[in-house]
């Protein structure tokens, strides 16, 4: 039997934007609550409005930096009362910064990737599972990358981020075994959301260059394979999804017009 998600609580990391926001919708929509969470506090304010209006679901919106560990430990310990049981959590924070060659990159970035896309990931992983494990139920899912997969020129650290979280995922779920508590990992290629405008500094026309000539995935593609992961029977776990657009290969080749 599918896994039912109506009155399930999820909590979302990163849904001021792109594949975070999708998944908080598609949780939504199929009658969850949310917890969501990024540092931009009013774009979540503004979503939590929408989906509790669209969907009538319960929204918790929450300040939050993953990067700050006491801060996380603080907030996930003090969910309140009708939050406090976390049934999914979606380990989506992440960004890269620049894409240059090693020998020419600025490390500044190389610290905020590594905070964020590993360490972030580890903070609240690290105070959300511990009642999942007493409870011996929950689900993990984490958004890696392609990038997790293979390894591109200019993307050492973060390709080196993407597969330390596929390490992480595969030591999770041997952790977690006996536990009651599942843990996916879901691997996109190319999606048009704010990354590559966050990985550019803000220069939109060469984020926008980045899918030129082809179409990317969405949000909301990815959304549907988080929701998948999601809904299996309570006796299936997906590990691994990779999602790609149909016109790129791998992390290396597309197909453009
Ligand atoms: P976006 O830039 O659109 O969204 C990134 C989200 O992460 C934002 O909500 C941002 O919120 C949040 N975030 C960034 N840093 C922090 C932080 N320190 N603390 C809390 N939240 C943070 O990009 P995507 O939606 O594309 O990225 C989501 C995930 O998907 C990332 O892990 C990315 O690596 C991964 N991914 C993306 C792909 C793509 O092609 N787009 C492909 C493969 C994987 P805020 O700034 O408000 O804090
Ligand atoms: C982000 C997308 O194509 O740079 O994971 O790996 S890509």
């Amino acid at each position: 039997m599918k896994t039912e998600l109506k009155g399930k609580t999820v909590f979302i990391t990163g849904a001021s934007s792109g594949i975070g926001k999708s998944t908080a919708y598609a949780f939504a929509a199929e009658g969850a609550n949310l917890i969501i969470s990024a540092r931009r506090i009013e774009r979540l304010e503004a979503i939590s409005k929408n989906i509790t209006e669209k969907f009538g679901v319960k929204v918790h919106s929450v300040q939050l930096d993953v990067t700050k560990r006491e801060e996380v430990k603080k907030t996930v310990e003090n969910l309140p009362g009708e939050f406090s049981i976390i049934d999914i959590l979606v380990n989506n924070a992440g960004l890269g910064r620049g894409l240059n060659k090693i020998y020419e990159d600025d490390p500044e970035g190389w610290d905020e990737m590594i905070d964020t896309n590993i360490k972030g990931l580890l903070n609240v992983t690290r105070f959300a599972v511990p009642k999942m494990v007493a409870r011996g139920s929950g689900h993990v899912i984490n958004i890696g990358s392609i990038a997790g997969h293979e390894a591109y020129g200019g993307g050492a650290v973060y390709c080196a981020t993407k597969h330390s979280v596929k390490a992480i995922t595969e030591s999770m779920r041997i952790d977690l075994i006996d536990k009651g508590v599942r843990v996916s990992t879901v691997d996109p290629g190319m999606v048009e959301t704010e990354f590559s405008i966050v990985r550019f500094y803000g220069d939109e026309e060469k984020a926008k260059s980045v899918y030129n000539g082809l179409e990317p995935l969405t949000g909301e593609d990815i959304a549907d394979a988080v929701i998948f992961c999601a809904t299996r029977p309570a006796h299936a776990n997906i590990n691994e999804m990779i999602i790609m657009p149909s016109v790129q290969a791998n992390a290396f080749v597309t197909y453009r017009k």
